[in-house]
């Protein structure tokens, strides 16, 4: 489908200075506006209303929004203004492949993938570097070499290829489109599938990071959205560079759409993908119509479109970000590719915005801010076996959601339906503390509790002995009984328990034991019932801290890059330890107040201003007496100073 095609490419790129021609009166009207706004005193045009998609993805667990972009854009400041205002990812459309940085062999040319790095650098924008080994765009010296020396010419274009932009790339498309869209997704059959067999691609992730450790190494492919068998294929092929060590990072979901033919499933697809440890993007989001122009209703099926890939994107916490091929109309591959077809994009030929625009804006900007807010229905009273019936109601900031209610702590014999009626009828004497969340379509939740007392029964009370806030270290054996008493004799107390620390159960006689797995500080709630069905219950925190097992070490942390709010370090883990490491959790506490947003070769968490770094599947063994490299990027507002001590798997190094 998308074969090297150099005719097409001229075509394409008369048939985008023909769009433009066209378009120039709409385009000399918004440069008008921007004129005049800059004249009122507004310093960046506001060239498509509200709040830039790029801001509202950072709101959405500090995602990105990207767009593609062509060279010969460069200098087009209408596109380069709506492009720096939405978006801060930027991926060359065609600078960094193989045809354009090795013509012929070991000729290479850099200057035009530097050119739009440069402008992203200039705009505070990261760069998805795209792509090292396909088999399109490929110069045709390749595909003719002999098979025994194919291999070298492709661990040699990698190493010149990623050097040239060592730093500057946040990620590689390492391998491109390696599957064929037949029925059984075999691998495409290429120079280097020819000559290499499927070990090509870990070689070439291989070659890739020892170039560049701090880039993450992507594998990108079209049509592998959905469950399918070429999204099947890939991720065997996932499972099995992770098996090998590959040092491979993420999947890219291309998702090159037609209008009104999502695939479903997309969100589960890409989880499977997180699941196996992989970051995962969409890397060059369109919807294309197969007829032009189109009609309102087709511009609304697209902004449904655009706004569900968007929101499965949203649904896996490892979807790094979204990036759209082109940032708009008039500069899209489709009409080049495809005769007749277009409009695949949320901006249109002039660069308005489109109802997709909006829909996305949505789609962000309604699961960053949503307020849900329960209304408390106070304390309330019920007898043992008369039934009870109470609706909760809650309000949502915004229109058009469906509250799904929850509740913990009700009275024995009661539950809650998903929209909120607590009924049943309660069988036991009891005081519980009840807590309602009702959450929306976005994931924003509201709470209220509180107590609710039933009365009547069998007057037994269970009183659960509170033992206090515990703590534990991961590895150590822990051993705790709770103690009850119950107001009647005889009676025989059954305890169970929410909340504990993984690693640890609760026996029926309230005998809570075995080794914490990990690091947590969890909420308990042990609950003893005697045999009328009354019960008390009572809570406490229990800590986990993390285990020993890092020996000696030593970190050098340097601050590599830095510009407004942002800043680049790498950290050294030496270690001085005279056994390996296998598996670290690296945690320090920053001076000022930045805040990790990429570990470049792992993953990290931040509480205030304490962060954890932890190792990629690649990277997780430190052998004594040697180091590893890692890097990550963050935010910061006034202080950016150093942290100066720092921990291993819990263990403070020297
Ligand atoms: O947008 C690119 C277009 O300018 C080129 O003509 C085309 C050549 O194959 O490649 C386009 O980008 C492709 C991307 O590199 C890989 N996935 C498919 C994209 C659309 O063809």
């Amino acid at each position: 489908m998308w074969q090297s095609r150099p005719a097409r490419d001229t075509a394409r790129t008369a048939g985008r200075a023909r769009r433009l021609f066209a378009a120039g009166a709409a385009v000399t009207a918004t440069t008008a506006a921007i004129a005049t706004m800059a004249t009122g005193g507004i310093a960046q045009a506001a060239l498509a209303p509200g709040t830039p998609l790029k801001t509202l993805a950072a709101a959405n667990g500090n995602r990105y929004f990207g767009s593609d972009m062509t060279g010969d854009l460069l200098n087009n400041t209408t596109v380069t203004q709506l492009q720096a205002q939405q978006f801060n990812m930027l991926t060359p459309g065609n600078e960094m492949k193989w045809d354009t940085t090795q013509p012929s062999q070991t000729t290479f040319n850099f200057t035009p993938g530097q050119n739009i790095v440069n402008y992203a650098v200039a705009h505070n924008e990261r760069v998805r570097c795209h792509n090292l080994v396909w088999h399109s765009q490929l110069p045709s010296w390749v595909s003719s070499l002999p098979s025994n020396q194919v291999q070298g010419a492709m661990e040699n274009h990698i190493t010149n290829e990623v050097n040239a932009y060592k730093g500057e790339c946040y990620a590689w498309d390492v391998v491109n489109e390696p599957f064929n869209d037949d029925a059984n997704a075999t691998p495409r059959a290429d120079a280097f599938f020819n000559a290499m067999g499927i070990g090509y691609i870990a070689d070439a992730l291989k070659t890739a990071h020892a170039a560049d450790p701090a880039a993450k190494l992507y594998i990108n492919d079209y049509n592998i959205e959905g469950m399918n068998a070429k999204s099947n294929a890939m991720f065997s092929l996932a499972q099995s560079l992770l098996q090998q060590g590959a040092p491979l990072n993420g999947i890219g979901f291309e998702s090159h759409f037609i209008e009104g033919q999502n695939p479903s499933g997309m969100q589960a697809n890409m989880q499977r993908f997180a699941n196996l440890g992989l970051d995962v993007a969409v890397t060059e989001l369109d919807d294309r119509f197969t007829s032009l122009p189109p009609s309102n209703a087709g511009l609304q099926q697209q902004a449904t479109d655009f706004s569900n890939a968007v929101k499965a994107c949203l649904g896996v916490t490892r979807c790094v970000g979204v990036t759209q091929w082109a940032i708009g109309d008039a500069d899209s591959w489709v009409p080049g590719a495809f005769s007749g077809q277009g409009a695949a994009t949320m901006f249109d030929q002039s660069y308005n915005p489109k109802p997709a625009f909006t829909a996305v804006q949505t789609a962000l900007g309604a699961t960053a801010g949503n307020t849900v807010t329960v209304t408390n229905p106070g304390a309330r009273t019920g007898t043992v076996g008369t039934p009870v019936s109470l609706q909760l109601s809650a309000t949502d900031s915004a229109a058009g959601q469906t509250l799904t209610w929850t509740a913990t702590g009700l009275p024995a014999g009661l539950a809650i339906s998903s929209s909120g009626l607590i009924s049943g009828t309660p069988t036991a004497n009891s005081t519980s503390n009840v807590t309602v969340t009702a959450t929306d379509g976005t994931g924003a939740s509201g709470t209220a509790s509180f107590t609710f007392t039933i009365n009547g029964g069998t007057g037994n009370t269970v009183t659960v002995t509170n033992p206090g806030a515990r703590t534990g270290t991961v590895g150590t054996a822990a051993s705790l009984q709770v103690s009850a008493t119950d107001s009647a004799a005889g009676q025989t107390l059954t305890f169970s328990a929410t909340g504990l620390p993984a690693g640890l159960t609760i026996s029926s006689s309230g005998l809570i034991s075995g080794t914490p797995t990990a690091a947590a500080t969890s909420n308990v709630t042990v609950t003893a019932r005697d045999g009328t069905g009354a019960t008390g219950s009572a809570s406490f925190t229990w800590t986990i801290s993390g285990g020993n097992t890092g020996g000696t070490c030593h970190v050098t942390y340097t601050r590599n890059s830095e510009w407004p709010g942002n800043f680049t370090a790498q950290v050294v883990i030496a270690n001085t330890g005279t056994s390996a490491i296998n598996g670290w959790s690296l945690t320090f506490t920053f001076p000022g107040d930045q805040k990790v947003t990429n570990n470049f070769n792992g993953g990290f968490s931040m509480s205030g201003e304490n962060a954890t770094l932890t190792n990629a599947s690649y990277n997780g063994t430190i052998p004594a007496g040697s180091s590893i490299t890692d890097g990550f990027q963050g935010t910061f507002t006034s202080n950016d100073a150093s942290p100066t001590s720092f921990s291993v798997n819990g263990t403070a190094c020297s």
